[in-house]
């Protein structure tokens, strides 16, 4: 979505995921991992970061510290919050337990509190706290959209995502 949002062409590349090749790029065998100009950067944080600062276009961040403060705690409440308890806890191809329920809804509840009356998560612009949060709640709608009833602040901000070339473009599909 970063590359998108930026107008930076990307290729996906597949990877044996696990396999030591890709233990070689990123020592704990996560994903994302981008390859750019012969250098490896791994972990979100530094992708997304270096996208936004080392290419022209739209900034993606806020010019000022508290924009910058917002964005950064919504950056961590997505990498340590919702990635654990919505994206990890819900299940997919089974159906959701009550326990998983109720620890992702709460995660949702508490995320909802966090959004205010402006349209992206960190004022009228779009930042790197909104293309974190995205694919999250694609992926929570995916797998449980109900766990999104009437949370009307996430779900308003989750249909003017949805409407952007970056979320459409980078959907994937599960056939
Ligand atoms: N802190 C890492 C988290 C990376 C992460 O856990 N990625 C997931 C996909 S979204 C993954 O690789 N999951 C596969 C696994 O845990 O083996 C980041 O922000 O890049």
């Amino acid at each position: 979505m970063t590359c998108v949002e930026k107008g930076i062409p990307y290729e996906l590349v597949p990877i044996d995921y696990g396999s030591d090749a890709h233990g070689a790029l990123h020592p704990f065998r996560r994903m994302p991992i981008l390859e750019i100009d012969g250098t490896i950067i791994v972990e979100s944080l530094a992708i997304t970061g270096h996208l936004a600062e080392a290419f022209p276009g739209p900034t993606l961040q806020p010019e000022d510290a508290a924009g910058l403060a917002r964005m950064r705690t919504w950056m961590s409440v997505c990498a340590d919050y919702l990635f654990a308890d919505v994206v990890r806890t819900v299940p997919r191809g089974r159906p959701i337990t009550d326990e998983e329920q109720t620890t992702a809804r709460s995660a949702l509840e508490r995320a909802e509190t966090l959004i205010d009356a402006n349209p992206f998560l960190v004022g009228q612009e779009l930042t790197l706290a909104d293309l974190y949060l995205a694919p999250q709640i694609a992926n929570c709608l995916e797998k449980a959209p109900a766990l999104l009833d009437g949370l009307v602040r996430l779900t308003t901000w989750g249909q003017l995502m949805a409407s952007r070339d970056s979320y459409r473009l980078t959907a994937y599909d599960l056939s």
